[in-house]
C-alpha cells in the first residue's frame, strides 16, 4: 500500500481584496505566483484563485447602481450637493453590501466545491488588510466547518503586521506565515504529507495546546535560486482572457537598509538589501515576454539600489528587449546620465518617497537625506524625460505652519508629474508604532484592539467613519485626514495637483493617452464599477507591444 507521505499535495492559493477599485487591484499577484512556482518545482499541484478580476466587479455592482454612482461622480464637486451626495452614497453602500455578501457566499460555495471535487489537501490565503480581510476570515471558517481535515494557512501583509494577534480574531488558520514564503510553503506541504512538524518550519506562527509558537525567521539568501514565478493559465486561473491587467510585478530585491520611522518595509523585508542579479532579472523578463506575451513590469523592491537598476538597463539594452517598467526609489544616489540610460531601456515612471520638504521633519522621520539631494535627483529624472511621481505624508508628526510652507515651496519648485499625498498611518512594525512617544503619537487603545482596527481599516472610508485609535500631536484621526485633504485642496487651488497612478504612468501610452488622461478616464469607471467599459479598456491595455 502506498504511504500518504509519498503522495504529493494538491492545494489552492486564494487572494480576495474586495471590489477592485483601481488598476492595481487587477494586477496578478507576484507573491502567489512565487509560491505556486515553489510548490510545482517540488512536485506538488496547485491553483491560484485570484478574485481581483473584472468579473468580480460585474458580480458586485449591479448595472443600475453603477449608473447611479456615475451620476454622483459627475456632480461630486458641487458643494451644495455634498450632504445629498453623502446620503446617496450611504444608501448605495447598504445595497452594495448585500451584493458583496452574496458574492462572498458564491465564492465560498465555489471554493468548497473545488476542495471536494479536486481533493484539495490544503488552502493558502494571501491576506491584505481592509476590505478582503473580514471576508477571507469568514470563508476560512466555512472551509474549516465543512472540511475539518483540510489545512488552512495564511500569509501576506496582514500577517506581517498582525502576527500572533490574528489568533485573537480567528482560530481557523492552522498556521500563519510571516515574512516570505517560498521555502515555508514547501515545508507546509510536507507537514500536510505528514513528513514534517510545524516546529521545524521557519517563519511560522501557530497554536499548539493553547500556546502560540513563533518559529525563527529565515531569509532566502540567494534570490537568483528561486524558480521563475508561474502565471500559466491552468495554474493562475484568472490570467485567462482579460480579467487581469497584464503587468508582471517583478521581485527584483528585498529589504531596505534604511529605517524611516513610519515604514513597515524593513520589518517585513529585513533591514538589509538582497538583490537578484541583473542577468537573472532580465532572463526572467525575457521568459515572461516569450511565455506570456507580457512586457510591462512593475518592480516590487521598496528601495532597489540604483546600481542594480542601471545594470538591468544595460542588460535590457544589450539584449535589445522592448519592455516598459516602473519602480520605486529614494531620491538619492541618482544622476541625470543614469536616468537617461534607464529611460532608454524602457523605464517610463519612477515613484520617489519624498515625504516632506522640511529638513526638520525629514530628520524627525529618520529619512536620512537632504532637501537639496531631493531637488537634484528629481530635477535630473525630469530632465531625462521620466514621469515622476512624488509621494508625501501630510501632516507628519511635529508638522507646523513653517514646515507646511517648506513642503509647498519644494512642490512648487519641482512640479512633480503626479502626487500621492498620504495621511500618516501608524503601521504595526514601524518605529511610529513601536516607540510612539518619540513622535508625539498617542495610541489610545490596547495592542489587540489597535491591530484589529488596522486589519479591518479601509482607507476609502470618509473621515467621519474612521476609527479614532491614535492621536498625533494631539490631533485625532479625523482631524489628521481633514488636514491632509485641506493640503490637497491647496495644491488643487494652485493648479499643481496631478494624480495619475503608477499603472497610468506605465500603461497610458498603449491607448495613446497621457497618464493623467488615462487616470481621468478610469477613475469614474472604477468608482462606479462600470465593468463593461473597464473590460474594453483592459483589452487595449493588455495588447502586447
Ligand atoms: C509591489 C507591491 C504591490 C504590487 C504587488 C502586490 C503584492 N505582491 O503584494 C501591486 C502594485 C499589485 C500592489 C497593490 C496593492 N498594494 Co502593495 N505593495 C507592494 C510592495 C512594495 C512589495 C510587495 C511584494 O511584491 N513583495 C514581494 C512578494 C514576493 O511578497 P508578498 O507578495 O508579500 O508574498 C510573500 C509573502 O507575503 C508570503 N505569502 C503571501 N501569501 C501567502 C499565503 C500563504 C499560504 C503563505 C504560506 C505565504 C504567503 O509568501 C510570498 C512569497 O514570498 C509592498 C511593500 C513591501 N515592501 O512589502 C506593498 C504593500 C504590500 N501594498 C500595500 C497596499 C495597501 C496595496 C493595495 C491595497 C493598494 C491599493 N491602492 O489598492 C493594493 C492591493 C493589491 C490587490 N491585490 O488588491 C500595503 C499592504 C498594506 C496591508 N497591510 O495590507 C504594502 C505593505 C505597502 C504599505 N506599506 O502600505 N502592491
Ligand atoms: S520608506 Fe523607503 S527608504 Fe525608508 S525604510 Fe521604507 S522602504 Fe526604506
Amino acid at each position: 500500500m502506498q504511504d500518504k507521505r509519498d503522495n504529493k499535495t494538491s492545494s489552492i492559493l486564494i487572494i480576495y481584496t474586495g471590489r477592485p477599485r483601481s488598476l492595481v487591484n487587477l494586477y496578478p499577484d507576484n507573491g502567489l505566483a512565487n509560491l505556486a512556482a515553489s510548490l510545482i518545482k517540488n512536485g506538488h499541484t496547485t491553483k491560484i484563485l485570484d478574485f481581483g478580476t473584472v468579473e468580480t466587479i460585474r458580480l458586485m455592482v449591479p448595472r443600475i447602481i453603477s449608473l447611479w454612482l456615475k451620476r454622483i461622480y459627475v456632480h461630486r464637486e458641487k458643494l451644495w450637493r455634498k450632504l445629498w451626495r453623502n446620503i446617496q452614497l450611504f444608501c448605495i453602500d447598504q445595497i452594495l453590501s448585500f451584493f458583496r455578501k452574496r458574492f462572498e457566499h458564491k465564492i465560498s460555495h465555489d471554493i468548497l466545491n473545488i476542495i471536494q471535487t479536486e481533493k484539495i489537501d490544503f488552502v493558502g490565503f494571501k491576506l491584505f488588510t481592509g476590505n478582503g480581510f473580514r471576508s477571507a476570515v469568514s470563508i476560512s471558517r466555512r472551509i474549516k466547518q465543512s472540511f475539518p481535515d483540510v489545512k488552512i494557512f495564511a500569509g501576506g501583509p496582514a500577517i506581517d503586521g498582525g502576527r500572533k494577534y490574528i489568533y485573537n480574531l480567528c482560530e481557523c488558520f492552522d498556521a500563519l506565515n510571516y515574512g516570505y514564503g517560498e521555502e515555508t510553503i514547501v515545508m507546509l506541504a510536507e507537514f500536510v504529507q505528514g513528513r514534517r512538524k510545524l516546529e521545524e518550519i521557519p517563519n511560522l506562527i501557530f497554536k499548539k495546546a493553547g500556546k502560540i509558537i513563533t518559529t525563527p525567521r529565515k531569509w532566502t539568501k540567494n534570490l537568483d535560486n528561486m524558480p521563475f514565478p508561474v502565471y500559466d493559465e491552468n495554474v493562475y486561473l484568472s490570467m485567462k482572457g482579460n480579467q487581469k491587467v497584464k503587468v508582471i510585478v517583478f521581485d527584483d530585491s528585498r529589504g531596505c537598509n534604511n529605517k524611516c520611522a513610519f515604514c513597515y518595509h524593513p520589518w517585513k523585508g529585513g533591514n538589509f538589501i538582497r538583490t537578484k542579479t541583473a542577468k537573472r532579472i532580465v532572463d526572467e523578463m525575457e521568459s515572461m515576454i516569450t511565455k506570456y506575451g507580457i512586457s510591462s513590469f512593475r518592480f516590487a523592491g521598496s528601495n532597489p539600489p540604483p546600481k542594480l537598476i542601471e545594470s538591468i538597463a544595460d542588460e535590457i539594452i544589450e539584449r535589445g528587449l522592448k519592455v516598459s517598467y516602473f519602480f520605486m526609489t529614494r531620491a538619492d544616489f541618482w544622476d541625470e546620465e543614469r536616468f537617461r540610460k534607464i529611460k532608454r531601456s524602457g523605464a517610463l515612471s519612477i515613484f520617489f518617497g519624498i515625504e516632506s520638504g522640511s529638513q526638520y521633519l525629514l530628520d524627525k522621520i529618520n529619512k536620512n537625506y537632504t532637501v537639496d539631494l531631493i531637488k537634484r535627483t528629481v530635477m535630473s529624472a525630469k530632465k531625462a524625460g521620466i514621469f515622476v511621481i512624488g509621494s508625501f505624508i501630510f501632516p507628519l508628526p511635529f508638522e507646523n505652519k513653517a514646515t507646511l510652507e517648506e513642503t509647498l515651496t519644494l512642490i512648487r519648485e519641482l512640479k512633480f508629474d503626479s502626487y500621492i499625498i498620504l495621511p500618516p498611518f501608524v503601521e504595526p512594525g514601524s518605529d511610529w508604532a513601536n516607540n510612539p512617544e518619540k513622535y508625539n503619537i498617542e495610541i489610545l487603545i490596547n495592542r489587540v484592539k489597535l491591530i484589529k482596527s488596522w486589519l479591518y481599516f479601509d482607507p476609502i472610508n470618509p473621515p467621519c467613519l474612521l476609527p479614532l485609535v491614535y492621536k498625533i500631536d494631539g490631533k485625532n484621526v479625523r482631524q489628521i485626514f481633514n488636514e491632509r485633504n485641506n493640503f490637497v485642496k491647496i495644491l488643487i487651488k494652485e493648479g499643481i495637483f496631478r494624480s495619475a497612478g503608477e499603472s497610468d504612468a506605465l500603461l497610458s501610452y498603449k491607448v495613446g493617452l497621457s497618464p493623467e488622461e488615462l487616470s481621468h478616464l478610469l477613475n469614474p469607471l472604477f468608482f462606479s464599477g462600470d465593468y463593461v467599459a473597464i473590460s474594453q479598456i483592459l483589452k487595449r491595455l493588455n495588447k502586447p507591444l
